[in-house]
């Protein structure tokens, strides 16, 4: 596969033709979408396993996961392992960084590059990666908070409480909430009893059924107690768990459904981070539907905007305010989607100047005619494009 990459990129780059490698076609800020004329590479095939060691065949579900990386390289949900890369460049130089040792400490760790490069230094061709061993036992709770103070009381005493078998803490407000009972055919609030002004599921992940479950349980009934917890629910079996999985996960479909959606995916410190939503909702007033979600546990905000249409003045309400306010607190303007195309001249709220300098002249090194992905990642201030 790299030989075939290798040729196109040769030809390409000798010939001055921009380049932009696509995949799954899953991403939010236009990373794999042409801008003009770019000869598009499609890796969609690069789906093969060509080798486990000691890897059982849980690993067939990473294939799906290596074809989203291969698009953005920007990467979420389980950053739980660790990629050896093999990625080849502008000139048809393959680059082998592709190895399975756990620790190697030889000079410069150059796959790092390309980790969040988009496509922009190099075509990502093959990729060896460390598994850990699937895990027999997993739970699932359902919960409602009454405020964002209690969820995020109730995250810091799950990963107190939890620690090691702690798998996800995602978190939804009732905006969320509604949108996915309204557009999602066969989707139900498994708490109806009461309106909720916050919901989080809690996933755990051991080795020891009985156990884990005992554990979860009583982390409950304690967070019950205490009174962080209004209301829960555990799931019984593979279909419930699924089921509260749909709620979190069917949030961005709901939102499609709605209608036009601003969207921004935001890494900000967990006590401030649902101040910018109601702040958002304070700016917009009836004039959109502001929605928080998100993985609370990596302190991981998805604040999506619902509007009626497009609208100039609605957007002046939002950026750069937004951006700005992220920026204040210390935090990332893309916490795991990239900078693609609608992004990248927003990267210095996230990066120093002179980090974005050192990130530009790599990117001359690697690529100096400007043939991959041009427009994307890199403010285009710094990049020349002829
Ligand atoms: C999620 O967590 C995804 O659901 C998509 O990262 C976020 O569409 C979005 O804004
Ligand atoms: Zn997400």
């Amino acid at each position: 596969m790299e030989m075939e990459v290798s040729k196109i990129l040769g030809y390409c780059n000798s010939r001055r033709l921009a380049v932009v490698p696509q995949g799954g076609n899953t991403g939010l800020v236009g990373g794999s979408v042409p801008v003009f004329d770019e000869v598009i590479i499609n890796v969609g095939s690069m789906n093969k396993i060509i080798a486990f060691d000691k890897v059982q065949k849980e690993a067939a579900k990473l294939v799906e996961m290596f074809q989203l990386m291969q698009v953005v390289c920007a990467f979420s949900v389980m950053a739980l392992f660790m990629g050896m890369y093999l990625a080849v460049l502008t000139n048809g130089d393959v680059l082998d960084m592709v190895g399975t040792l756990r620790k190697d400490n030889t000079g410069y760790d150059l796959k790092h590059l390309f980790i969040g490069s988009e496509g922009s230094l190099g075509i990502v061709t093959k990729v060896s990666i460390l598994t850990p061993p699937k895990l027999s036992s997993v739970n699932i709770a359902f919960l409602a908070c009454e405020d964002y103070p209690s969820c995020q009381k109730l995250l810091s005493e799950a990963k107190r409480k939890l620690g090691e078998v702690l798998s996800a803490f995602e978190f939804l407000d009732s905006h969320a909430m509604d949108l996915v009972l309204n557009h999602l055919e066969g989707v139900r609030n498994p708490l109806p009893s009461s309106a909720h002004n916050f919901y989080v599921l809690i996933e755990t992940t051991g080795s020891d059924e009985s156990y884990d479950r005992e554990k979860l349980e009583a982390f409950l009934l304690r967070s019950m107690e205490a009174g962080l917890i209004a209301d829960g629910v555990l799931a019984q079996d593979i279909n419930q768990a699924s089921s509260f999985w749909q709620i979190r996960e069917g949030i961005p479909e709901a939102l499609m459904r709605a209608g036009p959606v601003y969207k921004y995916d935001l890494s900000i410190p967990v006590e401030k981070m649902y101040n910018l939503v109601e702040e958002m909702r304070v700016r917009l007033g009836q004039s959109a539907n502001v929605v928080g979600y998100g993985h609370l546990g990596d302190g991981n905000l998805h604040l999506n905007i619902s509007a009626p249409r497009y609208d100039d003045t609605i957007l002046a309400q939002i950026e750069p305010y937004v951006y700005e306010w992220t920026s204040k607190h210390r935090g990332s303007i893309s916490a795991e989607h990239g900078l693609g195309l609608m992004k990248a001249n927003k990267i210095f709220y996230s990066k120093s100047h002179e980090t974005v300098q050192l990130m530009a002249s790599i990117k001359k090194l690697l690529d100096p005619n400007g043939i991959l992905n041009p427009y994307k990642v890199l403010p285009h201030s710094l990049c020349s494009y002829s």
